[in-house]
């Protein structure tokens, strides 16, 4: 409940934030997308994490406005980044279950596109599976409402859920992000989901982000493997933005 309080004052406060995590093409190690995370620094508390504080704002619906908060804010930056070479980029935000309810987030999400000249392509909803299965077919009719203006949908730490195949069909979706859990398998048990994975996708039309890549091996198994894209430690940790321009602009 305390969280709760001190969560609808961050907002207003200025205390949430995000940070800036590359996603590159895993041969050339360029940059081909931004995943903004979401950070909050507590007056007395200090960083807490969204593992901890996303849960609270779901379950008081405080999610909305501040998911709203999520995708001005990235938006904002992703158009003031704009100079700085990042052109055919995307930047991408986690979209949380309470937000596919939120019938107003296609106007929503429009308004921020129309404000910073965004095409509609460079902005990137992230949904994870699990969040997926307990989806209505009213949340699968917004999800395709905001696909057919052009936004692009991925699936989240995908291959951890169950109903992946019937999903996979009814929703219009452009990347798979596999979970870091099998990449942390890897060498070992995780190279078989990984290429099984792989193959699904690409026969399906699909990009493929291997998420949570810490070291060369993962690395090096992923590009053999044909994973277009990765992103992890083993790239860069989430940045602030300062720290994320400096080592991806242009001028870097
Ligand atoms: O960045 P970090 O590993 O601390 O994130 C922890 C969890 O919080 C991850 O599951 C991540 O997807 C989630 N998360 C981070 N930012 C956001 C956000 O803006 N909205 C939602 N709904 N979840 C987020
Ligand atoms: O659920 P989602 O995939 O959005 O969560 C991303 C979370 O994973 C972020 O909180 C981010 O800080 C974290 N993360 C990103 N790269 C790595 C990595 O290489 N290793 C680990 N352990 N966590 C990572
Ligand atoms: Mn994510
Ligand atoms: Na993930």
């Amino acid at each position: 409940l305390r969280l709760q309080t001190d969560l609808r004052r961050a907002l207003e406060h200025d205390e949430l934030s995000l940070h800036y995590q590359a996603q590159v093409d895993t041969c050339t190690g360029a940059l081909t997308g931004i995943e903004a995370l979401l950070r909050w620094e507590h007056p007395t508390l200090g960083a807490i994490s969204p593992a901890t504080f996303v849960p609270v704002a779901e379950e008081s619906g405080l999610i909305v406005p501040i998911g709203r908060w999520v995708i001005g804010e990235a938006c904002r930056q992703f158009a003031a980044w704009r100079q700085e070479g990042f052109d055919g980029v995307c930047i991408a935000v986690n979209l949380s279950v309470r937000q596919t309810r939120d019938e107003q987030l296609p106007a929503f999400i429009d308004a921020v596109l129309d404000t910073h000249a965004m095409p509609p392509g460079c902005l990137e909803l992230e949904i994870t599976e699990s969040v997926l299965m307990e989806q209505t077919d009213l949340a699968i009719a917004l999800l395709t409402r905001l696909r057919a203006r052009g936004l692009r949908l991925a699936i989240d730490d995908f291959g951890t859920g169950y109903s992946s195949m019937a999903y996979l069909q009814r929703l219009p979706i452009d990347t798979l992000k596999i979970d870091m859990a099998f990449v942390r398998e890897i060498p070992g048990d995780g190279e078989a989901i990984t290429t099984a994975i792989l193959a699904m996708a690409h026969q399906l039309g699909l990009g493929v982000v291997a998420e949570g890549v810490e070291t060369q091996a993962q690395h090096d198994f992923l590009r053999e493997a044909g994973c277009e894209q990765i992103q992890g430690y083993r790239i860069a940790r989430p940045l602030p933005p300062e720290a994320f321009l400096l080592r991806w602009g242009a001028r870097a």
